[in-house]
């Protein structure tokens, strides 16, 4: 199954995306990453180029945002992506913040798996499950 992955906006925190490269290639993806500094019309350029299944975003420097406001817009803006399974992680806002606020708030912005402040591996078996209840892995 195909992923694409990367740091949104104007982050360069460039450790966790090379985790999460290695990590999703351990469990058996094909990853496509684009690394940090990555806007969100290059995401989904790359999904439809790859024909990718799963988006997987990660904001460090807490911008993500300001960007994900507008993920719904630009997503229905393309053909064919109503299956892509869209998931974020990292630090999604500025400070601590609040999972039990920020969740809901991300998941309306049109993610379908958020993850604040929560470690990788939990994140990507949480993945796996939800690909496995859909019948997709
Ligand atoms: C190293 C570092 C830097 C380096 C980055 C070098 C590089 N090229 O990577 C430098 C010094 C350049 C830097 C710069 C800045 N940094 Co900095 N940085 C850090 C630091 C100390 C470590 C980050 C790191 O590599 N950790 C190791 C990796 C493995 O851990 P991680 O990033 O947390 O990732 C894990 C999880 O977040 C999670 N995860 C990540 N993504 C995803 C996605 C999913 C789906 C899931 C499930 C999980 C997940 O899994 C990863 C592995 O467990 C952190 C503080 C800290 N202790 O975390 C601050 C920190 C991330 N930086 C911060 C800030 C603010 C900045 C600057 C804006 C500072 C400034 N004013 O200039 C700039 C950023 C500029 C920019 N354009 O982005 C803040 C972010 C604050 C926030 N979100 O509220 C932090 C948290 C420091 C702080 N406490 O204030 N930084």
């Amino acid at each position: 199954m195909k992923v694409v992955t990367g740091v949104v906006g104007n982050d360069i925190h460039v450790v966790a995306n090379r985790l999460i490269e290695l990590s999703l290639n351990a469990r058996g993806f094909e990853v496509f990453n684009l690394g940090v500094n990555t806007y969100l019309e290059e995401f989904f350029d790359a999904v439809v180029e790859t024909g990718a299944e799963v988006l997987l975003i990660s904001s460090l420097n807490g911008e993500a945002e300001g960007w994900s406001r507008e993920i719904k817009l630009l997503k229905a803006s393309y053909k064919n992506l109503d299956n892509l399974v869209m998931m974020i992680g990292g630090n999604l806002v500025v400070g601590s913040g609040d999972a039990d606020e920020i969740v809901p708030k991300y998941k309306n912005y049109g993610f379908d798996l958020v993850f604040h402040q929560v470690d990788l591996n939990t994140g990507l078996d949480t993945l796996e499950e939800y690909l496995k209840q859909r019948g997709m892995r």
